[in-house]
């Protein structure tokens, strides 16, 4: 949708729009009810502030869409797309795979929730670094950490269907 149908559109299609970048309702409806903005930067700007700080339960909530790294998002919605493309530079050995699947496991173990990190532009040792050096942190550190790659993921996405 380009910038100036999503200032103008019905409430219910700006929030359809908002939604597969990060389901977490306070977030879109936030955003959908400050508009007109006066320019793109603007709103991506006040979508990166928007809903700060998100609860725990809104994160995961909105976490349970996200399939682990190294596994691909089933399904035609928006939101699979938009985990296919993420996920689809990160490259990797076997050797990094097994040690990932690994890492997957701890993290799920300690802190109960997927392991999320923005994949777009890493690396699968970059992932894998991060990973392990994640594990070591408190929950509440670790949730944290969470909310940030949440919305690092959320803009991208927002960059990618808000058109110029
Ligand atoms: C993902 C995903 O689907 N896209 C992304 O950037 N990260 N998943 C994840 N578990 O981190």
């Amino acid at each position: 949708m380009d910038f100036s149908s999503f200032n103008d559109s019905p409430a219910a299609e700006a929030a359809a729009v908002l939604r597969p970048c990060v389901d977490i309702d306070r977030w879109v409806e936030e955003i959908v009810a400050l508009r007109p903005f006066a320019n793109r930067g603007e709103l991506i700007d006040f979508a990166g502030r928007a809903a700060a700080p998100w609860t725990t339960a809104e994160i995961d909530a909105a976490l349970a869409h996200h399939p682990r790294i190294g596994e691909r998002a089933a399904g035609n919605s928006a939101e699979a797309g938009m985990s296919r493309n993420e996920q689809s530079g990160v490259v990797r050995s076997a050797e990094v795979q097994a040690a990932l699947d690994a890492g997957n496991r701890a993290y799920e173990e300690k802190f109960d929730r997927v392991f999320l990190i923005r994949a777009a532009d890493r690396s699968a040792e970059d992932i894998l670094e991060q990973l392990q050096k994640r594990l070591h942190n408190s929950p509440d550190e670790e949730i944290a950490v969470v909310a940030q790659q949440l919305r690092e993921i959320a803009i991208l996405r927002l960059e990618g269907v808000i058109e110029a």
